[in-house]
């Protein structure tokens, strides 16, 4: 008899350990270290949801929603986050398979539209409760890794051009960072500019370095200004513009030797395909964020390889926690061209997970061990967990 999705009673003691059994989200205020600004917010804290996802087995999983600035970065923010996990996505999955994640991914979509940080954690969470029920790594159940170690980017984003080079030698000496990816968009094009050239020369011709600019430009802008972009030899250039200005990037890309990174822009599958059709750029940043969950990021990957574009590792300035399942899942693909930024358990003030990410060599680590190979930190969630106001 085909079962609507539950374990029939007949399916193995197993099987069955592997029922939903308890769904639970928590919102986090964690300070960052520095304040971290993009062109349309700036952080001093980061906020996130950690979900706990509780097996018959008695295994828990653990997933993480970010967000950056509220809703500010994209529409969901961690009230949102929490009340659609809470109301709509946790009840559309207690009682179900954790294993069945995409027969899950599919419930989820039809109890709430996008809302895709909050999908992803709570698949992030199975992922991690059944690998630990079953003694898989997460990768195991995504595919197998591909590779365990990942080119690591880090983040310059002050804005104070003194301030960021110290930061950047001192991850250089530590051997932690070697590239580096600049925020723009927070100050007029021409003091970003000179503040790129200062960090140039302070680096040396020969560190790679990307730019975002988190839809911070017009066309105009970037028609004005990419040029001198390629003059410092940046070598993407992210999101200059707003996400729905599709065919203003298409051009862009047409017009200059220097490659487009889509991020703001390109969320679902549909939008990866509308992205190649008009060839509006040539590296596509991945996050569980946007994809809504592991699986969906693979299609999405695949999408955006067939359309002849390159990968890159984008994160959300997620804990161990969510950065150990976007490891685990880039770790799966058959292409990263980018390797990843996923720095994010750094520049918080603590990290979420007692054994972490690991950051050697320029390369951060993919966690061993069965589901996402981390452990949550529970002293840290307590102490950074929002007091729910009385
Ligand atoms: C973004 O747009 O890339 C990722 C790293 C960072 O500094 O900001 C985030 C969001
Ligand atoms: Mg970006």
């Amino acid at each position: 008899m085909n079962h609507p999705g539950g374990i029939p009673a007949t399916r193995t003691a197993a099987q069955r350990t592997l029922r939903i059994r308890e769904i639970s989200a928590q919102i986090i205020d964690i300070p960052t270290r520095r304040q971290h600004k993009l062109s349309n917010t700036s952080v001093g804290a980061q906020n996130v949801v950690i979900v706990a996802l509780t097996l018959e087995s008695g295994a828990t999983g653990y997933g993480e929603a970010a967000t950056l600035g509220g809703p500010r970065w994209a529409e969901e923010s961690v009230e949102s986050i929490k009340s659609a996990i809470d109301r709509y996505l946790a009840p559309a999955l207690i009682g179900q398979d954790a294993s069945r994640f995409e027969a899950n991914h599919l419930r989820m979509t039809a109890a709430a539209t996008r809302n895709f940080a909050a999908k992803a954690a709570l698949e992030t969470a199975a992922l991690d409760a059944v690998g630990h029920t079953l003694d898989l790594p997460a990768t195991a159940l995504l595919g197998g890794e591909v590779r365990s170690s990942f080119a690591a980017i880090w983040a310059l984003a002050s804005g104070n051009a003194a301030q960021e080079l110290e930061e950047a030698r001192a991850h250089l000496d530590a051997r932690r960072f070697n590239r580096f990816k600049i925020k723009l968009g927070f100050s007029a094009p021409r003091d970003d500019l000179a503040r790129l050239r200062t960090l140039r020369d302070g680096l040396g011709p020969d560190t790679t370095l990307i730019v975002d600019v988190n839809q911070g430009w017009t066309q105009a802008d970037a028609l004005r200004w990419m040029p001198a972009l390629q003059e410092l030899d940046i070598a993407l250039v992210e999101q200059p513009l707003a996400g729905h200005h599709m065919r203003g990037m298409a051009d862009l890309a047409r017009r200059f030797d220097l490659p487009i990174m889509l991020d703001e822009g390109v969320f679902t599958p549909e939008d990866v395909a509308l992205a190649g059709a008009l060839e509006a750029g040539h590296v596509l940043s991945l996050k569980l964020v946007k994809s809504g969950g592991a699986f969906a990021l693979k299609r999405i990957a695949a999408t955006a390889s067939a359309h002849g574009m390159q990968l890159y590792g984008g994160c959300l300035l997620e804990s161990s926690i969510g950065a150990a399942a976007h490891l685990a899942t880039f770790a799966t693909l058959p292409a990263l061209d980018w390797g990843t930024e996923h720095f994010g358990p750094l520049i918080l003030e603590r990290d979420l997970a007692k054994s972490g990410l690991v950051y050697k060599d320029f390369h951060v680590h993919l966690p061993r061990g069965p589901g996402l190979g981390i452990t949550p930190d529970p002293d840290a969630l307590q102490a950074y967990a929002r007091k729910t106001t009385p």
